[in-house]
């Protein structure tokens, strides 16, 4: 066997936390021959239920799972982490203004971040999935200047996967038979689900499709809104699926994309497409050996350049109010 890997997962009493454990603890985060050490990350008042779920965790007996360590300090929660899941974060609540919530979550990045920095692992990995989450990890990010930029990620995946069914449903296709749709931008409402690059049973998936008043009307609302319509019907938002989101995200990040496809991820912007470099943006991703590569030369039409723009500009306008607040 290889040599256990340490994951830290933050916000681990939460319900993505409940969903995602136990799915990491057998195997399935980073495959069937590679054990893991699971460090979580709450606040004081999360550590009693995390301990429930700890205590789930060992009746499982995970043949995989060598140890289970609780903190709520983030100096020793990312202690050796190799994979750091950063679930956790402050939700918006009534009356709150978004420069109160980029403040809020300032408070819980930056200083993970800052923690990253001096106790992780040489090789970390970081997911950022608590919202907002392109910014939430432009802010880790910062506080982390020893660590590489590229290590540091958001999750669209989510999007990403609602797409690909809403799609294959569309062409009335197995979700197998959907490669190459990219997410671009934020993940909020303003992000871009593309599917002029796609192919759906080997065709292109918008010359399929045929219904550019679809594509407007029906598929990029219903991805784009998809949360909200979750909340609508459960009662509670996404929880499940963003965790099997964030499995993929990280299974493909460590052993690669499979040929002949990509997947979307939130990663820091080398200026492809127009994006300005730095951003934390969505885009086309491959992962070869190790590293996500933002798949290149794909032409972009008026109809997805104006949706990519309007995203991008909403990322400006985060990255701007979290610097005016000291916080990149
Ligand atoms: P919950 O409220 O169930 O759980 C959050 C947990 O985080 C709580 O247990 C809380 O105590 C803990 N926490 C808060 N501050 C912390 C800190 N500083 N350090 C460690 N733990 C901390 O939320 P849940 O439904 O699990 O969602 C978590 C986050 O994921 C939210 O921000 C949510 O908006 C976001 N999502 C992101 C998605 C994506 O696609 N990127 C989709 C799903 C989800 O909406």
């Amino acid at each position: 066997a290889r040599t256990p890997v340490t994951v830290t997962v933050t916000g681990a009493a939460g319900q993505i936390g409940y969903a995602l454990l136990f799915r990491i603890a057998s195997g399935q985060l980073l495959g069937a021959d590679t054990p893991v050490k699971l460090r979580l990350l709450e606040i004081p008042q999360g550590v009693k239920a995390a301990e429930g779920t700890a205590m789930e965790l060992d009746d499982c007996a995970f043949p995989l799972l060598r140890s289970i360590d609780i903190h709520d300090d983030p100096r020793h929660g990312f202690d050796g982490a190799n994979v750091a899941l950063l679930v956790g974060a402050r939700p918006r609540t009534k009356g709150m203004e978004r420069g109160d919530l980029l403040e809020a979550n300032g408070g819980i990045f930056k200083p993970q971040g800052q923690a990253i920095n001096e106790v992780a692992a040489d090789d970390i990995r970081v997911l950022v999935v608590g919202n907002p989450a392109n910014t939430n990890a432009l802010i880790a990010r910062a506080a982390a200047p020893d660590v590489p930029a590229d290590r540091f990620t958001a999750m669209t995946r989510l999007d990403h996967n609602r797409a690909i069914t809403q799609l294959a449903k569309k062409l009335d296709a197995p979700v197998s038979e959907v490669k190459k749709l990219t997410i671009w931008g934020n993940h909020s409402a303003t992000q871009y689900p593309d599917v002029f690059h796609a192919e759906v049973r080997g065709e292109n998936a918008a010359a399929a499709v045929n219904d550019e008043a679809w594509l407007n009307d029906t598929f990029i609302p219903t991805v784009a809104k998809r949360g909200a319509a979750i909340i609508e019907a459960r009662g509670a938002s996404s929880a499940a699926s963003a965790a099997n989101a964030a499995i993929d995200h990280v299974h493909d990040w460590v052993n690669g994309t499979p040929e002949g496809d990509w997947t979307s991820a939130g990663i820091v912007s080398d200026g492809s497409y127009g994006v300005p470099e730095g951003l934390i943006s969505s885009f086309p991703v491959v992962s070869r050996n190790g590293r996500w590569e933002i798949v290149q030369g794909l032409e972009i039409n008026e109809f997805s350049r104006t949706r990519i723009d309007a995203s991008v500009a909403e990322l400006i306008e985060e990255r701007d109010a979290v610097q005016k607040l000291g916080l990149i």
